[in-house]
């Protein structure tokens, strides 16, 4: 057995880290927000990269010594632009946040109008909501879904549009099962006057791999999280057409951030690069067949689904009919080793700290390799837990299965037998 220096220094943080890796090793992770990153982004993430202050951009910089800093950045700018398409890329955001407070600090004035999706129906809390500061410093209006068909209204998209006079529309959501139409989006903009900004945290991957329409000719910025689909560090960035470059970097920096974390974005060019490979393709393609899986077994169970499935990685489960709240169902599944979160549905009655939903996911389960068959086992052990919810044995069961299944797709393997420091191979399977 290797001593790791944390070990040796602190071993109280050495250890609650290696009992969240045998957490995430251990439990089937499927919120649709997490992932686990490869070994080769944990190195680049744990590097002496930290260690240095680069304020400014690649090639203006405010400190000396920045020449390998500037290298992994442009590495991960040109990666980018290439993983997508875009005309500019700005990798510095700390956050998804921070990435859209940057964009309206580069188009908006306080007291601006943005057109968000509302939250309860799928957005999220940067997109306008009064409890942010996007809610706080500008006027936030909303549409949502279709009562009928739970997928995006464009009428009320259209008539909030032309009502209020947002000088930006945001395209994006956290908890929306289905595909978005950016044309429509771009045809209401127009009539309008305003920018569009979406924001593809949670389906940037599936962007990348060509698997979902892309943004990126519509709308003037996309945003995101590294972290989500896209399997990188967590972390924010934004593209947006060249015109909007020098506003918004300013907007970034000196504007809100100060030092960009160089560790980070040196794991965001190593994510990039992962990502335009073939493999990642595949694993984006497992992503989506595996959450159709659990969508069609939970339905032939009698589950209601918002929108009636999914064209994504996650799926919305509406537990009102069974008898057990979104909180309810999230404490329970944990307890037998699944990891979901509760969720609001559209229209619910329920608070979000209760929710009639749970959110599914499958980035994270698909990159230790699980596919179709595990899918099926993982939707009927899913049913078990909510349906068996009173019966210990049938609960224990269910957490002995899925113990199973996590040792038969390791992950991070390495570090938890703390041998990492010996050349140990990465923990993560690959998908393909
Ligand atoms: N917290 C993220 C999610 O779970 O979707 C969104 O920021």
């Amino acid at each position: 057995m290797l001593t790791s220096s944390l070990e040796k220094v602190d071993p109280e943080v050495a250890d609650a880290i290696l009992q969240e890796t045998r957490r995430q090793a251990g439990k089937l992770e499927m919120i649709a927000s997490e992932n686990f990153v490869s070994e080769a982004v944990l190195e680049a993430q744990g590097s002496v990269m930290t260690n240095k202050y680069a304020e400014g951009y690649p090639g203006h910089r405010y400190y000396g010594g920045c020449e390998f800093v500037d290298i992994v950045e442009t590495l991960a700018i040109e990666r980018c632009k290439k993983l997508f398409g875009a005309e500019h890329v700005n990798v510095q955001p700390h956050a998804g946040v921070q990435a859209n407070m940057a964009v309206y600090f580069a188009v908006l004035e306080p007291g601006d109008t943005i057109l968000g999706m509302d939250l309860s129906h799928g957005g999220h809390l940067s997109h306008g909501s009064p409890v942010s500061f996007s809610g706080k410093f500008y006027k936030g209006v909303f549409y949502g879904v279709d009562r009928k068909t739970e997928t995006i209204d464009f009428n009320e998209v259209e008539s909030q549009a032309k009502k209020h006079k947002p000088k930006i529309i945001v395209v994006g959501a956290s908890s929306y099962p289905r595909r978005i139409d950016y044309t429509k989006f771009r045809e209401i903009a127009d009539r309008v006057g305003a920018v569009i900004m979406a924001d593809i945290a949670h389906i940037g991957g599936l962007i990348a791999a060509g698997l979902h329409p892309s943004p990126i000719s519509n709308c003037e910025f996309v945003t995101m999280t590294t972290h989500k689909t896209l399997r990188g560090p967590r972390g924010g960035l934004i593209m947006c057409k060249k015109k909007y470059a020098e506003a918004l970097d300013n907007k970034i920096f000196p504007g809100m951030q100060g030092g960009p974390l160089m560790h980070i974005i040196a794991a965001k060019a190593v994510a990039f690069k992962e990502a335009l490979s073939e493999e990642f393709k595949i694993y984006q393609q497992q992503i989506v067949k595996n959450a159709a899986v659990i969508a069609d077994e939970l339905l032939a169970r009698g589950y209601r689904l918002v929108s009636g499935g999914t064209d994504t990685h996650l799926l919305l489960v509406d537990l009102s009919d069974r008898g057990i709240t979104g909180k309810a169902a999230q404490e329970l599944l944990d307890r037998t080793g699944i990891t979901i979160n509760k969720n609001r549905i559209p229209f619910d009655k329920k608070s979000p700290a209760v929710t009639s939903g749970i959110r599914i996911g499958t980035p994270a389960v698909t990159t230790r390799g699980m596919k179709e068959g595990e899918m099926k086992t993982i939707a009927r052990l899913i049913s078990d837990v909510l349906t068996y919810r009173n019966d210990e044995n049938r609960l224990r069961a269910v957490r002995e299965e899925v113990r199973n299944l996590c040792e038969k797709f390791t992950l991070y393997h390495a570090r938890i037998n703390n041998n990492y420091g010996n050349g140990g191979t990465a923990g993560t399977q690959s998908a393909g």
